[in-house]
């Protein structure tokens, strides 16, 4: 038998009752097990009851319907990781309205793109992301009924849960009922709405957090990746609900130095991180620092592989695992990981109960073991399609629920899985998706730069970053002031994590006869610098 059989077989059947609201399990099963006094949310502005927090559930669900925000229309969020985070989110999916977090860290552009393709009813912002977020709401100028601060002055999120009815019974659904979205980026076009299901959470909270990670009611959670990512929705929000425990938040940006302090200062037992942010803590610790880190069980990496390199010196200076999973916003959380009892460093592990996966090279038929192709997986939390998208779902979702990663992957003889690239031009920048086009673009805006290609170039610790090769328009003079004005040009203008690390000015981009630009010639390039 193959591992991919072994794992899907040894996956135990999950239980759906009639009607099956994915809020009921999360937040209201807590109390008729008696846990209403415990705490659920812990962060530097207070603790959350599991009781409070199901009655602000309640109350957040009333004051949407109060609203006029009818059941199947969907919400925006661009809300930091905070309670009001949780109150939306389930408070919109137990009154049968879908909740669709967005990457706080995108700018106005984007979230008028967002806006428009998800048609959605209304949209909800933390009061620090208004610089990005009223532009796009400008932008849209009626195409969008309603947008409402969290907190702050006037009508709020928060005024308006605190005059609801604390009275809500869950809106009858079903598994395969349509329930959240996420939005993930592409390497040419618009982010696409991945459109997910009521027991998709349900499914990752068991397969992947308590049968795979081995978490359990007395777990406290902290996920210095946001909840906006699948990746920080599970770890900082649906795995604590599922199993009873304790989620730790942290609003602001996660450096080495707020992610110690709120492990020192809440003693989580579970720690999720990216690799960018472990080689950065690293640094930290070379450079003298030594946070507490003993409440912490194991650590956990995602979102880009992890170098074997910073598995092997996180452990030497702190004794502890990092446990390597790869996941994806269309199967929800990881698919393939390691775990306590089995890892191999340097590999993603092996595939989690209840996932299937295939490798298969460009005709589809599977390769031999230890030989690179398509990874391919199947497992019940997959996203049921993109909206709006017909073509994207079809090259994505393919035939009986098998899901296309767009990873290359082999697999040795004792079915460890390792990944060796994308099979796009996608490169994940601290976890989080980035396309080179999108800078390129950018680039080009800029009236000194005459054409621009960027490339996913390794840095010291091994993890990939943009780097731009770019020819100056005509008579302009390659220095570094002509650097530093499209560096702040790129940072004004994209996400944060954006910008080209590296930049080179050549005076042509290699090109096929056909003048389509040599990408492999750039990186090859690169690696020799
Ligand atoms: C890459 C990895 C190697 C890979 C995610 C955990 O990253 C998540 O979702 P995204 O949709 O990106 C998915 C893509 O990211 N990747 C992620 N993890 C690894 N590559 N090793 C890894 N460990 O290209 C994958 O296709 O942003 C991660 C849980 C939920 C998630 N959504």
């Amino acid at each position: 038998m193959t591992s991919a059989a072994a794992a899907a077989l040894a996956a135990k059947p999950l239980d759906f009752p009639p009607g099956f609201n994915a809020a009921v399990p999360f937040i209201d099963r807590h109390l008729a097990e008696g846990r209403g006094a415990k705490v659920a949310i812990r962060s530097a502005s207070g603790e959350v009851t599991y009781g409070e927090l199901a009655e602000r559930v309640n109350r957040c669900g009333n004051a949407l319907r109060g609203l006029g925000i009818e059941p199947g229309a969907r919400v925006l969020m661009i809300v930091k990781d905070c309670p009001e985070f949780f109150y939306l989110f389930w408070g919109a999916i137990k009154a049968g309205i879908v909740p669709v977090p967005l990457n706080t860290l995108l700018r106005s552009g984007d979230y008028q793109y967002m806006i428009e393709d998800s048609g959605c009813a209304a949209l909800f912002y933390s009061p620090e992301f208004a610089a990005e977020v009223e532009p796009a709401l400008a932008g849209v100028g009626g195409k969008l009924g309603m947008a409402l601060r969290t907190e702050g002055e006037g009508k709020t999120l928060r005024s308006l849960i605190g005059a609801a009815s604390a009275e809500l019974s869950a809106s009858p659904a079903s598994p395969t009922a349509e329930c959240f979205w996420l939005y993930s980026s592409g390497s040419t076009g618009r982010p696409k709405g991945a459109v997910h299901l009521h027991r998709d959470m349900v499914v990752t909270s068991q397969y992947y957090g308590v049968d795979t990670l081995g978490a359990r009611e007395d777990d406290v959670f902290f996920s210095a990746a946001k909840l906006f990512f699948a990746y920080g929705l599970g770890n900082g929000m649906t795995f604590p609900l599922w199993v009873g425990g304790t989620a730790v938040l942290l609003e602001s940006r996660p450096s080495p130095d707020s992610t110690f302090e709120t492990i020192i200062r809440f003693r989580p037992t579970l720690y999720f991180g990216v690799p960018t942010l472990y080689a950065a803590q690293l640094q930290a610790l070379d450079q003298g620092a030594k946070p507490d880190l003993s409440s912490i069980r194991y650590c956990v990496s995602a979102g880009e592989a992890l170098p074997a390199e910073i598995f092997r010196r996180w452990k030497e200076k702190t004794g502890l695992t990092i446990l390597d999973g790869i996941g994806s916003t269309e199967a929800l959380h990881i698919f393939i990981s390691n775990s306590g009892g089995d890892s191999k460093p340097g590999s993603s592990g092996r595939p989690v109960v209840g996932y299937e996966t295939r490798i298969v090279d460009d005709g589809g038929n599977p390769v031999p073991v230890g030989e690179s192709g398509r990874l391919h997986i199947r497992g019940p939390s997959t996203a049921a399609y993109y909206w709006n998208q017909p073509e994207k779902t079809a090259a994505t979702m393919l035939a009986d629920g098998w899901v296309n990663t767009g990873d290359t992957y082999y697999c040795d003889a004792d079915g460890y899985y390792y990944y060796c690239g994308r099979s796009d031009d996608m490169m994940k920048v601290g976890g989080i998706w980035c396309s080179p086009f999108e800078i390129e673009a950018k680039l080009v805006e800029h009236p000194k730069v005459f054409e621009a290609a960027v490339v996913g170039r390794a840095d010291a610790d091994a993890l990939v970053k943009p780097e731009a090769w770019i020819v100056l328009a005509e008579g302009v003079v390659a220095d570094d002031g002509v650097k530093q004005e499209l560096l702040q040009h790129c940072k004004s203008g994209l996400a944060p994590y954006k910008y080209p690390r590296w930049i080179h000015f050549v005076d042509e981009l290699p090109k096929t006869a056909t003048g389509k630009i040599q990408r492999f010639k750039l990186r090859s390039e690169a690696a020799s610098h």
